[in-house]
């Protein structure tokens, strides 16, 4: 353990309830008693990440988003509104009725983010901010200040939309980060008072409860990991079982829209809005870990089949109606209409995640690493000050990143997610450890037989998929390493201090198994060989166009990397080779891609509506070279024209 997180425990020894080993060994998702996974992710502070791709995104994080997002979230009020409760002043609320989520979304970022780096300020600010929410808390722990004052009379008479339980989640989930990073167990406990009055009030034979937006289900599972007290768990089951339609009246097209209100069990396919049908999912993986119900086993299979075959981006990016925030029917992902919510990306991380561990099976490690390098990084900037909400896959130049939204939930989201990164990287399993994701790292921690562990990862990934990793078990010991083989890589290539090792085809963990000892070297190699990607046919908007993948990044063209207008590119010479390039001064360090292209001559702009076959053919097209850079940099040089998926054509004179 590092002098800080010493200083931590120490300090947190008054408030602890449970053991300091407990919460410091917790990880973003506690599942070491979790009867029905497989793999047990470590804490965020057992993997330090070194210099390269995520140090400087992280670095912005800390240094730039969270302390300006906090400024802006008491410039607009949503901190006052705590203050005007327990004040018991009937001011007017401010911002919209779910905005305490997003105090609380920040305050779990900043509390995720004390595990990589102490800071006494930060610590002192959340403390204070807890106490802050402490008294706008009522006897009873209820708790939330827009249903307060004048509006108390209708709490939960407005479910399907009133965001009580929804915010109560981010509250629970908050709570837990501080105590998993400090020990202390103020915030949580604000939590659990009111998860405890839920409890005891609400069920069957009570009062009738609903989520409204799925946010609760699996804060209450991961509240239940936390304490032990099974009527958390039992809550988010009775949530999840959704018997309350006739009681709550809901019509079909709420339960829908609402992912919540029906059965779970009952769902074959996403619907309705995508951050909800991600966080119950999320929330239904949690249950499952807890109860290992095969009703839940089986829905959740057929509902990510849905995602992965017929309903996300290329970018990981879900959601594809502006109209709801929804998602659309099967193969219905437009590109510059996507919505594409950051929320929705981080919501189907939290998803995978969450399935990897309960299965250890790489493909859903696959789409998690899809949806971080590209959705959800797309969603912040590179300085870490501007957010996008929407995640389009095709853009006129819109402006597209902005520092505040009245509904803000993106900013903060993105905050934590970053700032849990680490925990993220490994999982331990009975065998061993599971290494997820690459990047200059060092894991410090324990196999499941209590035996330390560090890991070394030296790299230069994403942009290189050399990977060398060192070895240090405390001592001589048997143990399988997992490494993950990205379904992505061109090649695969693996040995272990110097020896070749048969690498296992992508898609699958390589399983090295052996008796390890301080200083084993072991040396991966991942192909990036750029990727021409095509879209199943029945996607309307990519019909006759291919995107560009290299290694887990997706490539866009940009307005100012081009000779001519984006709109009027095409990709030509697919059995060409890319030209790939390092350029540490473009946009915070990218690989760029240049690749053979056409242009039309004159602009497409100037072709008529419409025209005969023969006369289109003869359109002229000269040669351009297309120059490529990863999706989530774009718009980072002010709005611009931008595309992922290009018209391909054969080469015209
Ligand atoms: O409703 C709360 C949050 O605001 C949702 O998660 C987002 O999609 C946005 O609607
Ligand atoms: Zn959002």
């Amino acid at each position: 353990m590092t002098q800080q997180r010493l200083a931590l425990v120490f300090l947190a020894g008054a408030t602890a309830a449970l053991a300091a080993s407990d919460w410091s060994n917790q990880g973003i998702v506690y599942l070491d008693r979790s009867p029905h996974v497989v793999l047990h992710p470590v804490p965020v502070h057992a993997v330090e990440i070194g210099k390269g791709f995520w140090y400087g995104r992280r670095a912005a994080n800390v240094e730039r988003s969270i302390p300006t997002m906090l400024e802006l979230l008491e410039a607009h009020g949503i901190v006052e509104n705590f203050q005007n409760v327990a004040a018991h002043k009937n001011a007017p609320h401010n911002g919209p009725l779910y905005t305490d989520s997003d105090l609380y979304k920040w305050m779990e970022a900043a509390a995720w983010s004390l595990q990589s780096g102490d800071n006494p300020e930060l610590r002192r600010k959340l403390d204070s901010l807890t106490q802050v929410i402490a008294s706008a808390q009522e006897p009873n722990g209820y708790l939330n200040t827009y249903w307060s004052g004048d509006m108390a009379p209708k709490r939960f008479t407005e479910m399907y939309r009133s965001h009580e339980l929804y915010c109560l989640g981010h509250l629970i989930q908050a709570g837990i980060a501080y105590y998993r990073s400090t020990g202390s167990t103020s915030l949580m406990n604000i939590g659990e008072r009111f998860a405890s009055y839920l409890a005891a009030d609400f069920g069957p034979d009570k009062r009738p409860l609903l989520t409204g937006h799925p946010e609760l289900e699996m804060a209450l599972v991961e509240l239940y990991r936390t304490t032990g007290e099974a009527k958390y768990l039992h809550l988010a089951g009775y949530l999840l079982s959704g018997v309350e339609t006739a009681r709550l009246h809901l019509t079909p097209s709420q339960t829908t829209y609402l992912f919540s209100g029906l059965p779970f069990t009952s769902r074959t396919s996403l619907v309705g809005h995508a951050v909800r049908a991600m966080y119950a999912s999320s929330g239904a993986t949690d249950y499952y870990a807890e109860t290992g119900d095969q009703a839940y086993g089986k829905t959740l299979e057929t509902l990510w089949q849905d995602l992965t075959r017929r309903k996300m981006y290329i970018t990981g990016g879900v959601g594809s109606r502006s109209e709801g925030e929804a998602f659309g029917e099967p193969y219905e992902l437009p590109n510059d209409q996507a919505y594409g919510e950051s929320c929705a990306a981080i919501g189907n991380m939290m998803w995978n995640f969450r399935m990897l561990q309960v299965t250890g099976e790489e493909r859903f490690a696959d789409v998690l690493e899809r949806a971080l390098y590209n959705g959800v990084n797309s969603g912040m900037s590179l300085d870490g000050t501007l957010y996008c909400y929407r995640n389009p896959l095709s853009s006129r130049g819109d402006k597209i990143r902005n520092p505040w939204y009245e509904t803000t939930c993106c900013p903060p989201n993105l905050e934590r997610t970053l700032a849990e990164l680490p925990g993220m990287f490994y999982s331990t399993g009975k065998d061993g450890i599971y290494a997820h994701l690459y990047h200059n790292s060092r894991l410090s921690w324990h196999l499941e037989d209590g035996t330390g562990i560090a890991i070394e990862q030296k790299t230069n990934y994403p942009w290189d998929g050399g990977v060398e990793l060192t070895v240090e078990p405390a001592r001589q010991e048997s143990f399988t390493l997992h490494l993950r083989i990205p379904a992505w890589a061109s090649e695969v290539s693996l040995s272990v201090n110097g020896q070749a090792v048969n690498a296992p085809a992508a898609g699958s963990y390589a399983a090295i198994s052996r008796t390890w000892k301080a200083g084993d070297r072991v040396s991966l190699r991942l192909g990036m060989k750029p990727a021409i990607m095509t879209a199943n046919p029945l996607i309307e908007s990519d019909y006759g166009k291919v995107a560009v993948q290299r290694g887990p990044l997706i490539f866009c063209l940009e307005q100012p990397d081009q000779s001519a207008p984006v709109g009027d590119l095409v990709f030509t010479g697919t059995r060409e080779p890319f030209q790939e390039a390092m350029h540490d001064d473009l946009l915070g360090g990218i690989v760029e891609l240049s690749h053979t292209g056409g242009v039309w001559d004159p602009p497409a702009s100037a072709a008529p509506l419409y025209a005969p076959l023969p006369a289109a053919q003869a359109w002229a097209r000269r040669p351009v070279e297309l120059k490529f850079i990863p999706y989530y940099a774009w718009a980072n040089r002010g709005p611009q024209a931008m595309e992922v998926w290009v018209p391909e054509a054969a080469p015209r004179k």
